[in-house]
């Protein structure tokens, strides 16, 4: 290797490892990669969710359903399920590796994809319901 003189930019380096500091904890980043494997794993029908429709046993979806199924619809979602895994990472440090901190993640998924309900109603459903709902019963047509 050329030396190139005290000028040159030095190479900095930030520590790969700074915030893993027990052997065996997870990184977002391996959270992410076990919210995947979960899902892949648990959603046996492969609608994007874990539900009783999966062929699970229920003993374990109990636990999977009180456990993350933070908007109690009856279904675990991807974003549901990196919720709860990032949880179960920080109760996993406070047991083995209290020294750490608690890890925060960002959901690493498109916003849209953790914040809309499958059969939610768009203003524009609710508009033709509201339409349907004249329709059907202002008899007289007076509005
Ligand atoms: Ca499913
Ligand atoms: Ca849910």
């Amino acid at each position: 290797m050329d030396y190139c003189g005290p000028n040159y930019p030095m190479l900095y380096c930030p520590c790969p490892y700074d915030d893993i500091v027990c052997v065996g904890a997870w990184s977002c980043y391996d959270i992410e990669m076990v919210t995947n494997d979960f899902m892949a794993t648990y959603d046996t029908d492969g609608d994007s969710g874990i539900t009783y429709g999966d062929s699970l046993n229920d003993d374990h979806l109990e636990i999977i359903m009180s456990a993350c199924d933070a908007d109690s619809n009856g279904i675990v979602g991807k974003c549901e399920a990196f919720d709860c895994i990032v949880m179960a990472e920080n109760m996993w440090r406070d047991e083995y590796c209290p020294e750490s901190e608690h890890v925060f993640c960002e959901l690493p998924y498109d916003d849209s994809e953790c914040l809309s309900c499958p059969n939610e109603w768009t203003c524009e459903d609710i508009d033709n319901m509201t339409n349907d709902f004249w329709a059907t019963f202002d008899n007289n047509g007076d509005g």
